[in-house]
């Protein structure tokens, strides 16, 4: 990967976390997508489901504050996130992913309105509220489904989710 490229692969990964487009990534971001995907999937924010997006979605926050709010002001700014986070997400990219377990599980079960499995359609829907492109989004859902049973499974989702952010070594 060349030099241009892994800054792209950055600025878009920083930009996926910064849901506002304020130039940090901060609590509002994470309760703003939970609320989000709460809209989008017509559930309310009182239920159980509903309450454990919002508590996957605050742990999440204090786990990337944990590891790249050097400066502790609550908010991450694009070279905290570049000089914190990336590197330890490359150095433990599984920890990454323990890190947003708890929000990814509840993500699915919003998205799993009936109970029945994860769908490509669904995992799509989610995406795209989260400002991923449409067309990228569906294209994400019908990759996760590999075996195309119609169905992604919740370790296919974190495997997914923790690969995207493993980012090769500075060239
Ligand atoms: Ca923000
Ligand atoms: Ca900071
Ligand atoms: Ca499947």
């Amino acid at each position: 990967m060349d030099s241009a490229e892994y800054e792209r692969k950055i600025a878009s990964r920083f930009a996926a976390f910064d849901q506002d487009g304020n130039g940090y990534i901060d609590r509002e971001d994470f309760s703003g997508a939970a609320a989000a995907l709460l809209a989008e999937f017509s559930i309310t924010a009182r239920c159980e489901k509903g309450q454990s997006l919002y508590i996957g979605a605050e742990a999440f926050w204090q786990g990337m504050a944990g590891i790249a709010d050097v400066d502790g002001d609550q908010r991450v700014s694009r070279q905290e996130f570049v000089t914190g986070a990336v590197k330890r997400l490359r150095d433990n990219p599984g920890r990454f992913a323990e890190i947003a377990r708890p929000f990814l599980h509840a993500v699915i079960a919003v998205a799993d309105a009936d109970g029945t499995g994860l769908t490509p359609d669904a995992v799509a829907r989610a995406l795209t509220v989260l400002g991923v492109d449409p067309a990228l989004a569906a294209e994400a859902g019908r990759a996760l489904d590999a075996d195309g049973d119609g169905r992604i499974a919740e370790e296919d989702v974190l495997a997914a989710f923790a690969s995207y952010y493993v980012t090769p070594e500075h060239p």
